[in-house]
């Protein structure tokens, strides 16, 4: 009989329970009920964590701090909640690093193409010093920046045709294709330097726009492609795995200067442990998401080494024009923690 080498089938995400809660009860320091709005849908990693996050605080104060999460964007995008916090209209939010750059230049290092081969490497720079001092760098914006978890790994869609290298692209015979980005100057660097028409979108609006025809496709982690249902207006995916976008957990400074300093302590601790839960789901979900997808009817192509590194040659204008900008010091210092992962 023949040896069918099958591809292993993804482990379906084990969502029956998060991690324990244990920890003991802080003290009664008053009662706090939080809203916190994010992006995604309930069924993605975002709002699992950020819902885990809320039930560590209900349990460690015996209920005295509620927080109540609002998803799929319903209370405003990334760019506007974010704003939200600062103002004290908003308690928390979850947005990408990618539109945060405005607040914290420093972030776009994580918006440079293929700088985080693996998951490995990303979570050790989310957790370096390096990626800390980003963190603190929001004091004194009325954000207050609690921790890194995981976006993922962008992954390109379109409706248009399967794409395996930048000529697709750009479209030799016919225009590049129109792609949403997020609002970012790299990322919009990166689709017209690979000969696409990028355009700028809030999230909230990117599904409307694909199935209106307006853009032709984006990019996001497979999760995202799921749970958000874009596989509904996409018909192509290409793994092309080109960044590793971090989410960060933030709070307005108003509501955290609110907290006393033992609600402020548990607060920052149930924001790593959720991150944890969060970097596990995402881990679990990014393969399994693929595979949900083409049977949903997405013709998904898993690009090989060659096709990898035409889409790395073609990027690498991206490094020359923003380095100076990010700081080439401050990639060498990240590129020096991928390192040590990639090397033992
Ligand atoms: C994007 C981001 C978003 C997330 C989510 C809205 O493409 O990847 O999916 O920031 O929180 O805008």
């Amino acid at each position: 009989a023949s040896l069918t080498l099958g591809m292993a089938h993804a482990q379906t995400p084990d969502l029956s329970d998060p991690p324990a809660i244990d920890g003991e009860v802080v003290g009664d320091h008053g009662s706090h009920t939080l809203r916190m709005g994010i992006g995604l849908a309930e069924s993605s990693p975002q709002y699992l964590s950020s819902q885990y996050f809320a039930d560590i605080l209900d349990k460690r104060t015996e209920g005295r701090i509620t927080v109540n999460v609002f998803p799929n964007s319903q209370l405003g995008d990334d760019v506007q909640m974010m704003e939200m916090l600062q103002t004290g209209s908003l308690d928390m939010s979850y947005p990408s690093s990618s539109p945060a750059t405005t607040y914290v230049e420093e972030l776009a290092v994580f918006d440079l193409p293929f700088l985080l081969p693996t998951r490995e490497a990303a979570v050790a720079v989310m957790q370096s010093d390096v990626a800390q001092e980003m963190l603190d760098a929001f004091d004194g914006t009325g954000i207050k920046a609690l921790t890194f978890s995981e976006n993922g790994y962008r992954q390109l869609s379109n409706s248009a045709r399967p794409v395996e290298t930048p000529e697709d692209v750009a479209g030799l015979d016919v225009s590049g294709l129109k792609i949403r980005t997020m609002e970012n100057p790299v990322h919009l660097d990166i689709w017209e330097t690979l000969g696409a028409n990028p355009t700028p979108m809030a999230f909230g609006e990117l599904f409307s726009a694909m199935e209106q025809g307006v853009v032709d496709g984006q990019e996001n982690p497979w999760s995202t492609i799921l749970t958000s249902n874009f596989y509904e207006v996409q018909d192509y995916g290409s793994e092309t795995r080109h960044v590793y976008t971090p989410f960060i957990m933030m709070m307005s400074e108003r509501t955290w200067d609110n907290l006393a300093p033992e609600y402020q302590e548990l607060v920052q601790e149930a924001a790593r442990q959720s991150a944890e839960y969060e970097i596990q789901l995402s881990a679990e979900y990014d393969d399994w998401s693929r595979e949900q997808l083409e049977e949903r009817g997405m013709e998904i192509t898993r690009l090989d080494d060659e096709q990898l590194a035409a889409f790395q040659e073609a990027v690498q204008p991206v490094y020359e024009k923003w380095s100076p900008e990010i700081g080439e010091e401050l990639i060498q210092e990240v590129q020096a923690i991928v390192e040590e992962t990639t090397s033992d």
